[in-house]
């Protein structure tokens, strides 16, 4: 959960169009782009360099960042979505991660499928869920890959109906994790140090760790209280627009 630096991009105007599995009702760009800037600052205020990319209106959901690659400190792997319209956010995605890491660039081919909002790095694995983006054949070449750079990789189950492994986890700390009772109840996280989202409050258990900071989305207070209590300092950044399209925070960033 060290972090030096962190890669983002700017919600554009096509964001109303972004999938969705219930209409909740039309994202608002410029609430976005407020809450966006909040996010970014929240990065950058614990020390780390954050790059904007530019809006990409071609690509709805491009602003969801988190799913066209996986970044360890080895190495990158470049994701190929499960989602048809979001596959070409990786091309888009690749110089931003050449530029840092050079060769070091992996990638998932046909026919397997993977998104990074099924990957939960811990501090002793790499923990990919199956879900409707993540397939086994894309689970077993990430599984290669990262086997090369001395990772080992576990494979498991994202509840049914849940859109992203990590819709339902982030990670505390190398060893803690906050988890919804569904998931925890699969045991994917027996061994872990698991806090569990207090009932009600599911949708904010998809938070993240970033250097000193835990950041998570606003208006689910008995969680705050919860990992405060815990010793955590939590910051709160809005997000009932990115909420609307079924993200959130780990979802707008690549962190390495
Ligand atoms: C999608 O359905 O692909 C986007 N509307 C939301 C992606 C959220 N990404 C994430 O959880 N990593």
């Amino acid at each position: 959960f060290e972090f030096r630096r962190a890669i983002t991009r700017k919600p554009g105007a096509s964001i109303i169009d972004g999938l969705r599995a219930e209409d909740i009702g039309r994202p608002d760009l410029d609430q976005m782009l407020r809450d966006h800037a909040a996010y970014v600052a929240a990065l950058r205020s614990t020390g780390a360099e954050v790059v904007e990319l530019p809006a990409l209106e071609a690509f709805p959901d491009a602003v969801f960042v988190e799913d066209t690659a996986l970044c360890l400190p080895q190495g990158a792997v470049l994701m190929r979505p499960g989602a048809p319209s979001r596959q070409g956010e990786v091309a888009e995605m690749a110089p931003a991660l050449a530029a840092f890491y050079g060769e070091n660039l992996r990638e998932i081919t046909a026919p397997g499928c993977i998104e990074g909002g099924d990957i939960l790095v811990t501090g002793r694995e790499v923990l990919v869920g199956l879900s409707a983006r993540t397939n086994p054949e894309g689970v077993a070449q990430l599984a290669e890959i990262v086997g090369d750079w001395g990772h080992a990789l576990r494979r498991v189950d994202t509840p049914e109906g849940v859109l992203h492994f990590k819709t339902d986890c982030g990670l505390l700390d190398g060893e803690t994790i906050l988890a919804t009772g569904r998931l925890a109840a699969s045991g994917c996280f027996d061994g872990y140090k698991v806090l569990l989202v207090p009932e009600g409050e599911d949708a904010v258990a998809n938070c993240i760790r970033f250097n000193s900071s835990v950041i998570m989305a606003a208006g689910f207070g008995r969680t705050a209280e919860m990992l405060d209590r815990a010793g955590f300092e939590v910051v709160e950044i809005n997000n009932s627009e990115c909420a609307k399209l079924d993200g959130g925070m780990s979802c707008l960033s690549l962190r390495f």
